[in-house]
């Protein structure tokens, strides 16, 4: 398919590692996907769904010890463990490559490797950056050809003597947990993968390429990587404002990034429209403005949850044409359910295992009895999206007005707070913290800090991570304005008090009136926090003036422990934190006291 001499030989050399029976070029076309798709189906690997209900729509299920990433045996290998810190797991990368070379040995034998040519960007464009995937999984070829702009035109762009190309070799050998390993050698553009097929540990255009490896690379080319949605707010008078989000996994991004405007708000001629929902590559445009582009083609989106009172945009979206992972099996209808779509649960059903499911036995304090995993999944396009934003599209992006940090914290950071600059937002992302999700392997609700939601992506050592940030501000005329959001704080019976998902918007125009100057705040010692009063509460039930009030309340107290916290895990980081953030954490604790 290409005479590019270095994509040729090292597809020879891993070939030659893995034995596939053939090898086959991922083209893109549609009559390529519906034969692999046949194929697919053929073996089980994918279930065809009811084609008048969900038409062009697919379920998988993975395997039971295969659910999510799993970020203990994810490692960054670069020469000198220094480079990898402290926060990442290191291998030095000729042992990695010579301990996952002995399981990728003969793991395609009997199978077919296909190839896939993939652009995270507009093909073509000059900030996009060309991948390819080597996998043994037709299951990664679909999910790939709709999350990532994929096929013959990629490797048409890439040219024949390019070889700036990220290599990514997958191998589902025997989705052994105890040899599974995801590993990034960021100094040779290159990600291996082995014994998986869930989605964040194989898609490696997603996790492992856009933020791992883009990150090290944006380090190196003065642009960063991040685990951001972008969003644009229209108002009444049609002009629209960027924000750019980074909360954790499972912390609501695919949610913000999709929402519709409260009834008050809509009948006004407020919009929302949708850029991306989990990664945002950064950079200074001409004008010297912040500038970002979603460099993913689709949505790889937590189904559970996801309903028509939630998230009716991503229904729509996944109403068609969706690859459905680990949610229920509505054998009757031949359609699918999860936790949180509707009140009324199949009654013939098989679960996310395979196993015929009772709904009866359904008990929400019991993940056992949950049909859907909790971090079932749905992929699908972007342009299925009914507010995807018009510049989807747009190779330049869009500029960005405000960035906003965010997790689930059940007590300790109010509902929003703005930093005062540059510096001391790039401290308020240092310090983020948030209750772990189904969304990575291993305990569920434990308050872990995520610094800006990166703290199992980012490809080199954090401290010089947050330099980077630092940096970047330096170089940004006009820098967006750094806040932090908590759509997570519950009452004393662990209800969150919050509303949250459309109601969001609420909170998103106060960010916005704040980079507008055109709303007062009140100075508290982690920054500024609304007047209750603006933030607008027309037509939202339930919720008063003092709700806001005990959503916006800082306690000192909890505030204090979590400065000693962060103080740990600054330490834990290592000695390349920037001295400025451990000024700014100094500050806050004297504002404190
Ligand atoms: P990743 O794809 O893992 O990066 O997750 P994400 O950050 O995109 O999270 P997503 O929007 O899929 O939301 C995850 C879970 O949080 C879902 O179960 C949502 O229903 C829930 N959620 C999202 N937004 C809100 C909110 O504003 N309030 C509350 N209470 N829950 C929310
Ligand atoms: C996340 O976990 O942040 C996701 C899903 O967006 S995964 O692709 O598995 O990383
Ligand atoms: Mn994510």
């Amino acid at each position: 398919m290409t005479d590019n001499k270095y994509v040729n030989e090292w597809i020879r050399e891993s070939a030659e590692l893995t034995c596939p029976n053939e090898i086959v070029w991922i083209d893109g076309s549609a009559e390529q996907t519906e034969l692999l798709r046949r194929q697919a189906m053929s073996t089980g690997e994918i279930f065809k769904l009811n084609e008048e209900l969900l038409p062009n729509c697919y379920l998988h299920r993975t395997a039971i010890n295969d659910v999510a990433r799993v970020e203990d045996r994810t490692y960054i290998c670069t020469t000198k463990k220094e480079d990898t810190g402290n926060i990442n797991n290191w291998m030095a990368p000729d042992e990695c490559y010579a301990k996952l070379g002995k399981l990728f040995r003969g793991s395609m034998k009997g199978h077919t490797m296909y190839v896939i040519p993939y652009s995270m960007g507009v093909v073509g464009s000059e900030f996009a950056k060309i991948g390819i995937e080597l996998t043994d999984s037709i299951y990664v070829v679909l999910n790939m050809l709709i999350m990532t702009r994929a096929g013959k035109e990629v490797i048409d762009a890439l040219g024949i003597d390019d070889n700036g190309f990220v290599k990514g070799l997958h191998a589902r050998a025997n989705l052994e947990l105890e040899n599974r390993y995801i590993c990034h050698f960021p100094e040779d553009n290159t990600i291996w993968s082995v014994n998986s097929g869930y989605g964040g540990n194989v898609l490696l255009g997603k996790k492992c390429f856009a933020l791992r490896i883009a990150s090290y690379l944006g380090r190196k080319e003065g642009w960063m990587a991040e685990h951001m949605l972008i969003l644009g707010i229209e108002t009444p008078d049609g002009d629209i404002k960027y924000i750019a989000a980074a909360f954790p996994s499972a912390c609501g991004k695919t949610n913000l990034a999709m929402l519709i405007p409260p009834k008050v708000f809509a009948e006004k001629g407020y919009k929302a429209w949708c850029v991306g929902d989990d990664i945002a590559w950064l950079r200074v445009g001409k004008d010297g403005r912040l500038w970002a582009v979603n460099p993913e083609f689709g949505f790889f989106g937590v189904a559970p949850g996801t309903n028509e009172s939630s998230n009716p945009n991503a229904l729509a979206t996944t109403r068609r044409d969706t690859i459905f992972t680990n949610v229920v099996h509505d054998f009757e209808n031949n359609t699918v359910w999860w936790e949180g779509l509707d009140n009324n649960p199949p009654e013939h059903a098989m679960d996310w295992t395979g196993k015929k499911w009772n709904r009866t036995r359904y008990n929400k304090k019991d993940t056992s009895t949950y049909g859907a995993h909790p971090n079932s999944r749905f992929t699908v396009m972007a342009t299925n999206c009914p507010c995807i934003s018009s510049e989807f599209n747009n190779p330049e992006g869009v500029p960005i007005s405000a960035i906003v940090f965010g997790g689930r914290r059940a007590k300790t950071a109010p509902l929003v707070y703005q930093s005062t600059d540059w510096l001391n937002g790039v401290f308020v992302g240092s310090i983020m913290a948030s209750e772990t999700t189904a969304a990575q392997a291993g305990a569920v609700g434990v308050v872990r800090r995520d610094p800006m939601a990166m703290l199992p992506f980012t490809g080199y050592d954090m401290g010089d991570y947050f330099t980077h940030w630092i940096n970047m501000g330096k170089k940004i005329k006009n820098p967006p304005k750094i806040f932090n959001v908590n759509w997570f704080r519950t009452d004393d019976e662990g209800n969150f008090i919050w509303p949250g998902f459309g109601e969001n918007l609420r909170v998103l125009l106060w960010i916005l009136a704040r980079c507008d100057d055109k709303v007062d705040a009140v100075s508290t010692a982690i920054g500024y926090v609304p007047i209750a009063e603006d933030i607008n509460i027309r037509g939202l039930d339930g919720i008063t003036v003092d709700t806001i009030r005990e959503l916006l309340h800082v306690d000192r107290d909890l505030w204090l422990a979590d400065a000693a916290d962060i103080e740990k895990f600054y330490a834990k980081i290592g000695d390349r934190v920037p001295r400025e953030l451990y000024d700014e954490l100094t500050a806050l604790k004297s504002r404190l006291n």
